[in-house]
């Protein structure tokens, strides 16, 4: 194994927790959704024992509805994190697990992990029956989607930008100033002992999070608050919903059980997108479906729909990524804003920095879209900025400079994976 590779082998091991890694130590000290299936896909390549329990522990904390929490409470460390266990308190909500969980969910990238982790050892895989465990908890996670979160538009919606994984995007700006749900008085903020204040979210967009969760936690969770005031569909949501559905379609194929729906959802999801293109923008972007509005806004999640195979706008996307709002192969990685747009921070974590998932997803799009000299431009460039600032959260576009907390989960696990897979070498 190169340095790089070893490197990133010792943060995946300080940052295990016995059955999961968390995403970073001080930040972040539970199991995140999302994260989990990045982790694992790195994890795979030291252990693909330790990648299947990464995925299995996050199974185990699937609600009665199928839903995939968006974090999984560690409770010995609940004064470390806000909002934590004793804010959700989910265990006074009928059909939660056993674990304290958060009651949101996060992009739905569990599958694609799955079949990702199977590959890399089927025989192991087959022998510790790994995909009869994951298919029906994955089936149940996305019926969730559909019918919880769905509606007759065919995609799913979210309750909150923490949903998203993209927590401060402009494109939730609007709808949070027009919330009334705020929590007033102080906000906790242990996050900002771990990063700077002008690398995080404000404070106001906190006392909105805030007071939106706690709407969503007091009607149980329960996803029928007809009122209420925040509900978007997110390009990169429902993307990772469509390629997760590709992947269920595998899976079914390996296990004998029929993958006809999962490849006839993933298709539908893939014709529902359009509702979400923006002719002006040269992109998709999110809907507010209270508003009825599509965010007049580019950012990175409206680029995943590239992973989708028969997406109809992808020579119009290929085109916004290369030309002068996000400058593919010109700054460093993708930024998660549009460089050339006021509300564009190069410093403020998803409002313009540059984040090692979303690259790395987008490094897939153009591999498989035969796009090799792009994709393995981009990797080489995950796997450097990486490497040379010690796993950082995301780094500044222009400077590279890295930004928010270091030793951080997915930056290691994916940029192992490039490594492994020969995506990327190390000069
Ligand atoms: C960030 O989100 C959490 C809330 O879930 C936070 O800001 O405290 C996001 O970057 C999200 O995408 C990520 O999953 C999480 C943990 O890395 O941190």
């Amino acid at each position: 194994m190169s340095g790089v590779a070893e490197a990133a082998g010792r943060v995946l091991l300080e940052n295990w927790r016995g059955s999961y890694t968390v995403p970073a130590g001080g930040l972040y000290p539970h199991q995140w959704s999302w994260d989990s299936a990045f982790i694992a896909i790195g994890l795979r390549h030291l252990s693909v024992e330790r990648a299947q329990l990464e995925l299995d522990s996050l199974f185990s904390a699937q609600w009665a509805d199928g839903r995939l929490p968006q974090i999984v409470f560690d409770t010995r460390k609940d004064d470390g994190y806000s909002p934590g266990a004793a804010f959700w308190r989910s265990e006074r909500i009928t059909g939660s697990p056993a674990a304290s969980t958060s009651g949101l969910v996060q992009p739905p990238n569990h599958a694609m992990a799955a079949w990702l982790v199977h590959v890399s050892d089927p025989a192991q895989s087959r022998r510790r029956g790994f995909l009869e465990r994951a298919y029906p908890r994955l089936v149940a996670w996305h019926s969730y989607l559909l019918e919880r979160r769905g509606g007759a538009s065919g995609l799913a919606h979210l309750v909150h930008p923490w949903e998203s994984g993209m927590d401060n995007s402009p494109y939730w700006d609007a709808a949070l100033a027009d919330t009334p749900d705020r929590l007033a008085g102080d906000i906790p903020r242990p996050d900002l002992q771990h990063a700077a204040a002008d690398q995080r979210p404000t404070n106001a967009e906190y006392s909105t999070y805030l007071g939106l969760a706690a709407r969503y936690r007091d009607h149980d969770c329960d996803d029928r608050d007809a009122d209420f005031p925040f509900r978007f569909e997110d390009p990169a949501f429902n993307a990772l919903w469509a390629r997760s559905e590709l992947a269920l379609a595998d899976i079914a194929d390996e296990l004998g059980a029929d993958p006809e729906p999962h490849r006839a959802r993933a298709a539908a999801i893939t014709v529902a997108l359009e509702r979400l293109w923006h002719q002006g923008m040269g992109m998709y972007t999110a809907r507010d479906l209270v508003r009825g509005q599509l965010q007049p806004f580019r950012t990175v999640s409206g680029l995943i729909p590239l992973l989708l195979p028969t997406v109809r706008h992808a020579d119009e996307l290929l085109g916004t990524l290369a030309g002068e709002h996000f400058a593919l192969g010109r700054v460093g990685l993708v930024p998660s804003h549009d460089l050339t747009a006021e509300t564009f921070d190069p410093s403020r974590y998803w409002r313009g920095p540059s984040w090692f998932n979303t690259a790395w997803l987008l490094a897939e799009a153009l591999h498989d879209r035969g796009e090799h000299d792009a994709a393995a431009t981009l990797a080489h460039d995950i796997v450097a900025s990486a490497a040379h600032h010690d796993f950082p959260e995301y780094i500044d576009p222009h400077s590279r400079e890295p930004r928010g907390t270091r030793r951080f989960s997915w930056t290691a696990a994916l940029a192992l994976d490039l490594l492994h897979r020969g995506r990327a070498s190390v000069e």
